[in-house]
């Protein structure tokens, strides 16, 4: 699978493992085999620029904890960047067995709905799902039998109707004539693919969808197209809601790697891609585990794992720091966010700190509404200066227009957090008060700060 890019991007990685130590001459070497394997693969030229610039920032810039080289963190740098141009998020296809799912696919010609439909029923049954196919393609000759005869080998009924020139009818009478069959919880459409452009394909989407009501539309994508990809994705994403992405033709295309990022660049949600003409040739998409597989780095979990660790361990520390003197700033509080957002075992702690609950929602802490606030409350830090992250008091009038305005936010959120912030700190100074008189605040340490008093 896109073997040209993957073999490119192992070499560089190879670079950085041989290297004796990490410099600015390594790095500007590093990124100009990176920029070269990405446009090679081609990704739009303003994507790599802007990958290969925040490489270029992190690896050497960072601040690293003691216990991480910044040859390992070089490589986890290229990792999450390459991993964020192609979509970071992974949303796997879930379906309600309980329900009656139908999914339509639509894509112009030859880019590979038929093979997809059969390629979907195999991944689905193969989890338990009763599949049925609906043929409603009455455009290519011959693509019923196609369907049929891909479909044979792993026993899915393909509903169809040779003499009928009407999809739309065949769509009818193949939903009645599935939903009569009481087991069948998973129903494929397919339809002709006689569009050369994104616009009629989009019209008879809508006219299809109309009758079909699908639970998700998905477009197949040929990814030999490359980062032409994106306008088919784009026109699709205004149109549809429930619309979600197949790459195909993976394994063919040295421009994988364009179309993905192209299409990962829209929002839209790629869920599976093909690499290969076979029934089983379809992969979920997960852009890490992608990304670690175009890399060749098998153990790149653990690299990844105990770089986040070392990061996680130096965060508590300097949290445990802090507490102890009783002295919170903005920068601990901004850490905590962070951490509470990463769900992390220090986010679960930080949730109990008095004031910071407020923020994050109560447990389980990452409710929507919290996890709203906490992005808020994050792009509120970003926006202050190093001398305010270090001295909430000095954020007044001018300072607290400024924040607001640099973080999209309004200077009644700026005062909101700010009064969080005091809060706490004045719960944290009590506690240490009392813990200091009397050995434990009344009621006990709170759950989760034990290690903290220690
Ligand atoms: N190598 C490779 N070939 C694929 C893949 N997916 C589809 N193909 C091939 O691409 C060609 C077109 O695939 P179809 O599934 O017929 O495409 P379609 O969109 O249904 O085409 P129309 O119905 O004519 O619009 C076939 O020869 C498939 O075998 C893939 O992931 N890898
Ligand atoms: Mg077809």
């Amino acid at each position: 699978m896109l073997d040209t890019l993957s073999s490119s991007l192992r070499k560089t990685i190879m670079k950085i493992r041989g290297a004796p130590i990490v410099d600015e001459r390594l790095i500007n070497e590093l990124i100009n085999d990176l920029e070269n394997a990405l446009l090679a693969a081609d990704v739009n030229l303003d994507l790599v620029l802007n990958v290969t610039e925040r490489v270029r920032e992190r690896a050497l810039k960072d601040i690293l904890p003691m216990a991480i080289s910044r040859k390992d963190y070089t490589l986890k740098v290229i990792y999450d960047e390459l991993a964020s141009l192609l979509g970071k998020k992974f949303t796997p296809l879930r379906l309600n067995p309980d329900d009656l799912s139908i999914l339509m696919f639509i894509g112009i010609q030859g880019s590979g709905k038929t093979t997809c439909i059969g390629k979907t029923a195999n991944y689905f049954q193969k989890r338990g799902y009763s599949v049925g196919v609906i043929g409603g393609d009455t455009f290519r000759p011959g693509a019923l039998a196609q369907l049929q005869q891909y479909l044979a080998p792993i026993n899915v009924e393909v509903f169809g109707d040779e003499k009928e020139k009407k999809a739309s009818k065949i769509i009818k009478k193949g939903l009645s004539y599935f939903k009569e069959k009481r087991n069948i919880n998973l129903i494929l459409l397919d339809t002709a693919g006689r569009h050369k452009e994104e616009k009629a394909l989009l019209k008879e989407m809508q006219e299809i969808a109309k009758i079909a009501k699908p639970t998700e539309i998905i477009l197949v994508i040929d990814a030999t197209i490359g980062q032409q990809a994106q306008a088919q994705a784009d026109a699709f994403n205004r149109t549809t809601p429930i619309g979600s992405i197949i790459l195909t033709k993976m394994d063919g295309s040295a421009k994988g790697g364009g179309a993905v990022s192209a299409v990962a660049v829209t929002g839209a949600k790629i869920r599976f891609y093909g690499d290969g003409e076979k029934i089983q040739d379809l992969e979920e998409f997960n852009p890490t585990r992608f990304v670690g597989s175009l890399l060749g780095l098998g153990d790149i979990e653990g690299l990844i794992e105990s770089v986040n660790e070392a990061f996680d361990e130096q965060d508590t520390a300097e949290l445990r720091d802090a507490f102890k003197k009783g002295k919170l700033t903005l920068r601990h509080f901004k850490i905590q966010m962070e951490n509470a957002s990463k769900q992390s075992s220090i986010g679960k702690l930080v949730s109990k700190i008095p004031g910071v609950g407020a923020i994050t929602g109560q447990q389980p802490i990452l409710e929507a509404e919290g996890q709203r606030n906490v992005k808020r409350f994050i792009a509120i830090c970003n926006s202050m200066t190093e001398e305010e992250l270090d001295n909430a008091r000095i954020i007044k009038g001018r300072r607290i227009q400024r924040i607001a305005q640099g973080s999209g936010t309004s200077p009644q959120e700026v005062k909101l957090l700010l009064n969080q912030f005091n809060q706490a700190s004045k719960s944290l100074k009590a506690m240490r008060k009392m813990r200091g008189r009397r050995g434990a605040p009344p009621g006990g340490i709170p759950p989760g700060f034990e290690g903290l008093f220690g």
